[in-house]
């Protein structure tokens, strides 16, 4: 069971639902509980952190131990999609003003995109124009990208050990192409950590959408 670790009063009982709807994969009862949190004044990211993001923690526990399977994850996936949607509104919309362009995708061979997605929406809420590139995205697509976007920060996305070396070879991509220039390069994803960022030459790497938005703010001095 999820705590109420922002502390802002939410109703526990309501995380809970939250919390277990995901976990079982009830997108309705997700929804409900979403709508009813927002309503109730909730603040979205404490339905995020406190409910939705522990729930699928715990779903990848539970696939990894043999306990549910691929269909399981990919309901609790669908949920979490789901309550995102009308989370996401609070989160995009509060920008003033434009700060920056930041492109992103998820590796080739990966389609894990709900992090991402994340990610994303908390850049719009602090003032980015988000170019997403969407899943499974060739290291070339990201040269392309670059080339046409003239993006501040380009993040780069993976979820899988497997999936790991794309996002060092996506790197040596866009440096073989010569297309680095003043773009900041930000690696993130369940599997990537500091250490791996550095060793691959990132600029940057955050473990969540929060401090993604702060570390892509820093290394470009805003
Ligand atoms: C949901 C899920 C799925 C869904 C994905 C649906 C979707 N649209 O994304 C489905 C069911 C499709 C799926 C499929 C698979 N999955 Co899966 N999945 C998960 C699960 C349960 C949750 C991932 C998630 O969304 N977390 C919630 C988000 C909010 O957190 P997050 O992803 O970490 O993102 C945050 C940070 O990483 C960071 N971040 C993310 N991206 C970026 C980018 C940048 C630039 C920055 C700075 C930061 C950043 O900010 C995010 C927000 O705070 C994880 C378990 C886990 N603990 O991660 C397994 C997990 C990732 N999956 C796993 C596996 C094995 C698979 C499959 C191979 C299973 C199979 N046998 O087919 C397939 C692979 C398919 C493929 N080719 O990609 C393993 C990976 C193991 C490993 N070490 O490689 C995990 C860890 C489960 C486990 N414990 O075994 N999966």
């Amino acid at each position: 069971m999820p705590d109420d670790q922002t502390g802002d009063g939410v109703n526990d009982s309501l995380l809970d639902s939250l919390y277990e709807a995901v976990l079982a994969g009830n997108a309705d009862i997700a929804v409900d509980s979403t709508r009813t949190g927002l309503g109730a004044g909730a603040e979205p990211l404490t339905l995020l952190f406190d409910a939705m993001i522990p729930a699928l923690e715990e779903v990848g526990r539970l696939f990894e131990s043999g306990e549910i399977f691929l269909p399981e994850m990919l309901v609790s996936a669908r949920a979490m999609q789901a309550s995102m949607a009308l989370i996401r509104p609070f989160l995009a919309d509060a920008a003033s003003a434009r700060v920056g362009v930041f492109v992103m995708g998820t590796v080739a061979g990966d389609i894990h995109d709900i992090g991402k997605n994340l990610c994303n929406v908390m850049l719009e809420g602090a003032g980015f124009e988000v170019i997403d590139l969407g899943v499974n995205v060739p290291a070339a697509d990201f040269v392309s990208a670059i080339i046409e976007h003239h993006p501040d920060a380009v993040g780069i996305s993976a979820f899988l050990t497997t999936t790991m070396p794309e996002v060092a070879g996506t790197i040596a991509a866009i440096d073989d192409a010569g297309v680095r220039g003043e773009t900041k390069i930000l690696v993130g994803g369940a599997p990537v950590n500091q250490e791996y960022a550095d060793r691959i030459g990132a600029d940057g790497y955050a473990p969540n959408a929060v401090s993604a938005v702060r570390t892509v703010k820093t290394l470009l001095g805003i």
